[in-house]
């Protein structure tokens, strides 16, 4: 199983007819890496081995599907209908076209807000199980039998995977984009390529785990003390060390110290997805904290300056263009506000993961598209002061436009919007990701969008 115990005139252990010619494997074994000869021996620690792995493996096939699942439902609140969720040309790992529902106003606040937080706390876990592990990493020969290649290769795919995803998920919470591909597309792909070598592993090891979960009650280990603390019976697949040394530290240290850690990440982290006292938590996010106490002092994405929003284009000269195939029609604020004002609780969720609830006063979209003439609203693009980049527009399904809390809000928590926030007029509609409540309104075209 080591390159100690593989003598170069050994036996072929997998060769159970599907393994490589003899000698292959021979030649191989006597040629390890520099380094790699002897290296089983130095890696000591008496807790790696079946029920340690299975344990934390336990853990994250019990969780990681529901980031699967969350990350997929964010993609799809992101309208990939309209070639809005980045990666608009995915082939065949486009996802069907829903519409993504209003109701709850709360649920891409959740999905996104799970996703993220969730994401986070199981980094301790994922680097745990790596750790236990990592000797297998550097086996030699490495591979033994074609069967063990392609188990090999979807390792490969699984941890490369989830470290590609933890890497671009955290740089993109931190708006930190350092790598030079499209963050949603990059991400989208790595979350595929994860979950199907997932997929393959939990297939190939779920027996493994559950003889493992089974050969030591997790109650009587969580029970035993550091000097008490064996290494496990040598296994077929060398997790447990040739060598091991005295323990430092027991397997509910051990276990305790990564669960510690995960809450520590998840309590700094739930900050940005809740308001009031907990938003001080926040720590970790370059956003999430609580900007100031009147009533628009809530998180800001991008201020109007860094928008590049002038000044003299939201002042009195500022019009809101309103179409509907041939028809069109042009109001100030004035007239907006003298339209009927609807009131509506609604959450802001970037989909970069913080959230906040906020009460907002505008004219709902419905009317609009009912005085420009048009109740048979299609999907509807939302146009805003800035001429280029991400944020120029919005496309919305028609069911986004109808309900009756969506609204081109022109007031917060009793207060005029003010200019971060999107003043003269922003789109504020009930669970649609914060990327397309467009602020600066300019233009609401109700039947513009190609579908
Ligand atoms: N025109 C325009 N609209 C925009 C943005 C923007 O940069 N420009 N940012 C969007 C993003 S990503 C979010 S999360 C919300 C944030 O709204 P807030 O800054 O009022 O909290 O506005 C959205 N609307
Ligand atoms: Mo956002």
């Amino acid at each position: 199983m080591s390159s100690d115990d593989a003598s170069p005139a050994g036996d072929d252990p997998a060769g159970a007819g599907y393994g490589f010619p003899r000698r292959w494997w021979r030649a191989l074994a006597a040629h390890p890496p520099p380094g790699v000869r002897g290296l089983p021996r130095r890696w000591r620690s008496p807790l790696r081995g079946p029920w340690l792995t299975s344990t934390f493996g336990l853990v994250l096939l019990v969780t990681l599907p529901l980031v699967i699942v969350t990350g997929l439902l964010d993609h799809l609140a992101y309208g990939p209908r309209f070639s809005q969720a980045f990666p608009s040309d995915v082939g065949w790992l486009r996802p069907p076209a829903v519409d993504w529902p209003t109701r709850p106003s709360w649920l891409f606040r959740v999905t996104q807000g799970l996703h993220v937080t969730l994401g986070i706390m199981l980094v301790p876990v994922v680097l745990a199980k790596l750790w236990s592990v990592l000797p297998k990493l550097f086996d030699w020969p490495p591979a033994r039998s074609v069967a063990q290649v392609l188990e090999r290769l979807t390792l490969l795919l699984l941890v490369g995977g989830i470290l590609f995803e933890i890497a671009t998920g955290l740089l993109n919470m931190q708006y930190a984009y350092l790598f030079g591909f499209d963050f949603y597309t990059a991400h989208y792909f790595g979350a595929w390529v994860f979950t199907a070598a997932l997929v393959a592993h939990v297939a190939l090891k779920l027996p493994r785990l559950v003889t493992a979960l089974r050969s030591r009650p997790a109650r009587r280990e969580l029970a035993t003390p550091r000097a008490a603390t064996r290494p496990e019976p040598p296994d077929p697949d060398g997790l447990v060390a040739p060598a091991p040394g005295a323990a430092t530290v027991s397997r509910r240290g051990a276990i305790a110290l990564v669960g510690g850690l995960s809450v520590l990440l998840g309590a700094l982290t739930v900050g940005q997805s809740l308001d009031g006292a907990w938003r001080r938590t926040a720590l970790l996010l370059p956003r999430g904290r609580q900007p100031g106490s009147d009533p628009n002092g809530f998180v800001v994405n991008r201020t109007a300056l860094a928008a590049g929003i002038r000044p003299d284009d939201t002042g009195p000269a500022w019009r809101l263009t309103l179409r509907a195939g041939d028809r069109q029609l042009a109001l100030d604020r004035a007239a907006l506000l003298a339209l009927p004002q609807h009131t509506a609780r609604l959450p802001i969720a970037c989909v970069e993961g913080w959230s906040t609830l906020q009460t907002w006063t505008g004219v709902r979209l419905r009317d609009l598209a009912a005085l420009v003439g048009t109740d048979d609203v299609d999907a509807t693009t939302v146009r805003s002061l800035e001429k280029a980049g991400l944020f120029r527009q919005a496309t919305l399904a028609a069911n986004q436009v109808l309900d009756p809390d969506s609204l081109l809000a022109l007031r917060v928590n009793g207060a005029d919007l003010a200019p971060d926030h999107g003043w003269p007029a922003r789109v504020i509609v009930p669970a649609l990701p914060g990327v397309h409540c467009t602020k600066w309104v300019a233009e609401i075209d109700f039947a513009g969008a190609a579908r």
